[in-house]
């Protein structure tokens, strides 16, 4: 049976504030840090049984609300494979999260264990961490309560990066087995990256120095602590490293300041040096976006997509040179976000597949492929290798040294690549490793393919609930008759490209345009957005 004494006299000390109605969505549950404390505990209890239920595996917790404002927070689970919590489950957990008092707490507790048939007598195993947010440390007591609760085992992995976290809930669960993941410590994530991009550019001159934009995060110790096992390999400056100061996390700076307002962080000016590569990760370390000025000092923005198009192209290339393009299929994953010169470029390559906003549903895509390459714009994204392609990477015997060397970076790669989650700083060594490999400057990756001028625009309407999508988000089917407005519009731009959603994260609607010449990409976006509103 559950353990209601225990539940109740700890879920008493984290009552539920009265009109605060909490969603699980697509980061799991994010508002301000001072409303989460009931949200943190019942997240432990449910971890608890979550790791119970999947018969003892460890289930990780991470608290943080990434890009968002300081004053904000967030918790999301963590399944056994390191990828995130079954859908299925988020609607408990926004239930769960709601119940007004301890008893409803309780009696809605009890309801689940039943319905899902939860043996209560399996062991129970949760690792959590968290970001650098003033209110983590708070928050992580109540779920140590929570997970006590529950008569859970707790491992606090500290501080540390969203991705971090993902790797231990994975190397945990695998230990021991074939299918092991690497030592389940912070120090077994820096050996892994740091070996595996030593072994890829060992053939390569050292490259200039990169300057890191921490976001004022936990970014930084971080990537400070992989600098020292990176040795001579790759000189990092890192910039925007106060952790300590309040009200920087964030603040006109990192991944999502980059992405949102196209513009260098303006305590870089001065610190990035014309053609120097520099790169922004976002307050929790699993967004990352890239940048260089050039001899003019004008800014120039290399983002997920072109990220994406950077590593496709490689790893086509790889897979190519190795002899191996009969048994290893790869696809790229994008969303209606992706910049249409990224599909282009990306489609003469290799196949592509758009799907709608949200990380869960670019990974679980990408699962389909051999090699799954998906990233969205905003910088988050990886490269899955499925399991019966490392084992093809494993046994394969290649026939000359060309194929050799080929498969021996194959392997490394899926090394390097941290298979769980989209990782800023995974992602950063795999970005240099393809520069150092085709002596890529900022401004030859940036040619790749020419970025299409858009706009994205938020608009608020008065229910964002009407507005209904289909095809991965690209039409609306509600409200009636919109739709054929909009296409009747872009068909009027010359390569004008034009969608409507209703955001998943705020209560807006998402208006986003392209068209070829930058004027009409606003004029596109104003105009759609006046038939939205
Ligand atoms: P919404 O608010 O649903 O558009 C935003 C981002 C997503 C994703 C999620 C989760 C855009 C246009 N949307 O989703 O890509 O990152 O937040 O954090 O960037
Ligand atoms: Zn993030």
């Amino acid at each position: 049976a559950l353990p209601v004494d225990s539940i109740k006299a700890l879920s008493d000390l984290h009552p539920k504030p009265s009109n605060v109605r909490f969603q699980y969505g697509t980061a799991g549950f994010r508002t301000v840090a001072n409303v989460l404390d009931s949200v943190l505990f019942r997240v432990g209890v449910l971890a608890g049984l979550r790791s119970k239920k999947l018969d003892g595996k460890t289930i990780g917790v991470m608290v943080t609300a990434s890009h968002n404002p300081e004053q904000d927070n967030g918790v999301k689970l963590v399944d056994p494979r390191g990828e995130m919590l079954d859908t299925s489950w988020e609607i408990h957990a926004t239930a769960l999260s709601n119940a007004q008092t301890t008893d409803e707490f309780i009696s809605e507790l009890e309801k689940f264990v039943q319905s899902f048939k939860i043996d209560l007598s399996k062991p129970a195993r949760v690792v959590y961490a968290r970001d650098t947010r003033p209110s983590g440390e708070a928050l992580v007591a109540s779920l140590e309560d929570g997970i006590k609760a529950i008569g859970a085992e707790g491992r606090n992995a500290g501080v540390t990066t969203t991705p971090v976290l993902h790797y231990l809930v994975r190397a945990i669960n695998t230990k021991g087995t074939k299918e092991s993941y690497g030592e389940d410590s912070e120090e077994g994530y820096f050996l892994k990256l740091a070996n595996a991009f030593k072994k890829l550019v060992s053939t390569r001159e050292t490259p200039s120095p990169l300057l890191i934009d921490c976001a004022n995060g936990v970014g930084a110790p971080i990537a400070a602590r992989l600098a020292e096992y990176l040795g001579g390999s790759l000189p990092l400056v890192l910039e925007n490293a106060s952790i300590t100061t309040p009200g920087a996390l964030n603040n006109s700076c990192g991944a999502d300041y980059v992405k949102t307002s196209q513009k260098l962080p303006p305590s870089l000016a001065g610190r990035l040096q014309p053609g120097q590569r520099g790169c922004s990760l976002d307050g929790d370390a699993d967004r990352l976006m890239y940048f260089y000025l050039d001899e003019r000092g004008q800014f120039h923005m290399l983002d997920g997509d072109k990220i994406a198009a950077l590593v496709a192209a490689f790893i086509v290339e790889l897979v190519k040179t190795s002899g191996l393009d009969n048994q290893i299929k790869l696809g790229v994953v994008q969303t209606a976000y992706a910049n249409g010169g990224s599909t282009k470029y990306l489609s003469e390559r290799l196949p592509v597949k758009c799907v709608s906003t949200g990380v869960k549903h670019l990974h679980h895509a990408a699962e389909h492929y051999n090699i799954g390459i998906y990233f969205e714009a905003n910088g988050h994204g990886t490269v899955l290798f499925s399991q019966a392609t490392q084992d093809i990477l494993q046994s394969y015997e290649p026939s000359t040294p060309a194929q050799s060397t080929a498969l021996e970076h194959l392997r490394n790669l899926n090394q390097l690549i941290n298979q769980t989650v989209g990782d800023a700083l995974s992602d950063m060594l795999l970005v240099e490793v393809v520069l150092a490999h085709k002596a890529y400057s900022g401004t030859e990756w940036d040619s790749l393919y020419v970025d299409l001028p858009n706009r994205l625009v938020k608009v608020v309407v008065a229910d964002r609930n009407q507005f209904k999508t289909e095809d991965a988000e690209r039409r609306l089917v509600s409200p009636a008759g919109l739709q054929d407005k909009i296409t009747e519009l872009v068909r009027r731009y010359e390569g004008g490209r034009s969608f409507v959603r209703p955001s998943g994260t705020e209560d807006v609607v998402r208006v986003y345009a392209e068209a070829s010449i930058r004027a009409q990409a606003d004029e596109l976006a104003f105009r759609v957005a006046g038939l939205v509103y």
